[in-house]
């Protein structure tokens, strides 16, 4: 998309928004700091649930000394003074940590000596090592962590808005370069005519064939929501796909007294509004999970992050030769290819075009493929 050229007068508009917007921050930064001399010695861990603007709401896990905070920090928490489980606290963040997101656990201290009114109780001074994270550009084309410590991405698709397969290759690429797994979905089955199932049937099952498990589902008529629930059970996942596909409309279904804002679609584009603004991290089985599951990491826990939805999602940071092990079908294939460097355009002995011929993969998914590829050109 061409940039926009903006006037003198605009441009100057921006920068002093901008100029204020430093300011009010570095104020804040001085008030925090100021609080920084006022923490507690008690080091506590949590688990991020979400994450807006300078602070971030964690929840408090039960004071544990987890094998993968730097033996000096977990020599200091203190067992004795466990905070309850899973209770909320607004943080806020120390200069120094990188952004932090949904699914990261973190080092925490809190604040001494705070007014009755004051929201930010405490202050996040170490990010534990993560498992992976999950990143996608913003409109800078930077790219920004959106979630971390994922094992599962619902990647979630729906027929309004219509199912786009561009897309679900690019997110199968970041899950599997992320080791994450992937799991498709089909939600508002409700919706569709005989007809229309079939049709879509036919093209989810170009996945199911690779070997992705697939689930269909209707928020609305809760149609295959156990499946969906069993699939979920003692994993962190996280819901992606485009806005409006339903992903909050899932997580209500199996939570309702969470009680997660839905958006539209909208009647002339077909398009979600863009309802969900930031990533939270939600439990499933809330009861279940009592006090005998002492470690942050507890493989009992099942946890449900919603995310905003996109209406693309571009692959930026990967190198080319690494989106063949996005494409795991291709990638067997790829062996049989004579060149090392082979581009699976027209090359001879091109392992992929002659598993093209024999139908052992799809035409579909290799120009999927070339696609990403010409997009990192
Ligand atoms: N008929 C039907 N409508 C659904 C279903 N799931 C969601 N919807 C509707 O689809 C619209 C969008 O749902 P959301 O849950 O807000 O979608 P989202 O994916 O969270 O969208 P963003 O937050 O914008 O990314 C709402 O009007 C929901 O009521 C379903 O299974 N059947
Ligand atoms: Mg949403
Ligand atoms: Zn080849």
């Amino acid at each position: 998309m061409a940039k926009r050229k903006l006037s003198r007068r605009q441009q100057w508009r921006i920068n002093k928004i901008q100029d204020e917007r430093l300011c009010r921050a570095n104020n804040k930064q001085s008030q925090l700091n100021k609080k920084f001399k006022q923490l507690k010695e008690t080091l506590y861990q949590g688990i991020v649930v979400s994450h807006f603007g300078a602070t971030l709401d964690i929840e408090s896990v039960e004071t544990a000394v987890s094998d993968t905070i730097a033996a000096d920090i977990a020599a200091d928490i203190a067992a004795d003074k466990a905070l309850d489980k899973r209770q909320l606290i607004r943080c806020a963040l120390r200069q120094n940590i990188d952004a932090i997101v949904c699914g990261d656990r973190v080092v925490w201290q809190q604040i001494d000596n705070l007014p009755e009114d004051e929201l930010v109780q405490g202050v996040i001074t170490a990010l534990e090592p993560r498992t992976n994270v999950l990143a996608r550009p913003d409109f800078t084309s930077q790219m920004k962590p959106v979630a971390a410590n994922i094992d599962q991405m619902l990647i979630v698709t729906s027929h309004v808005p219509e199912l786009n397969e561009g897309l679900v290759d690019r997110y199968l690429v970041a899950a599997e370069l992320s080791h994450i797994q992937p799991v498709l979905l089909l939600n508002k089955i409700d919706t569709l005519s005989t007809q229309q199932r079939e049709t879509l049937e036919q093209r989810i099952r170009v996945y199911q064939n690779i070997g992705y498990p697939v689930l269909y589902t209707s928020a609305k008529s809760q149609y295959g929501m156990e499946s969906l629930y069993k699939q979920l059970e003692t994993k962190t996942s996280v819901f992606v796909g485009q806005s409006g596909v339903g992903k909050s409309s899932l997580i209500n279904a199996l939570l309702p007294e969470a009680g997660i804002k839905e958006g539209e679609v909208s009647k002339t584009t077909n398009k979600g509004i863009h309802t969900t603004s930031i990533s939270r991290l939600y439990h499933l089985n809330n009861e279940s999970c009592s006090a005998d599951h002492k470690h942050l990491n507890s493989s009992n826990e099942s946890n449900l992050i919603d995310s905003p939805g996109v209406r693309e999602f571009g692959l930026w940071d990967i190198s080319k030769e690494d989106v063949i092990h996005g494409f795991i079908e291709l990638q067997h294939y790829s062996r049989n290819c004579y060149f090392r460097d082979c581009k699976h355009l027209n090359e001879p002995n091109c392992g992929l075009l002659q598993a093209l011929e024999e139908n052992k993969i799809t035409r579909q998914r290799l120009d999927s493929y070339h696609r990403i590829i010409d997009s990192l050109e």
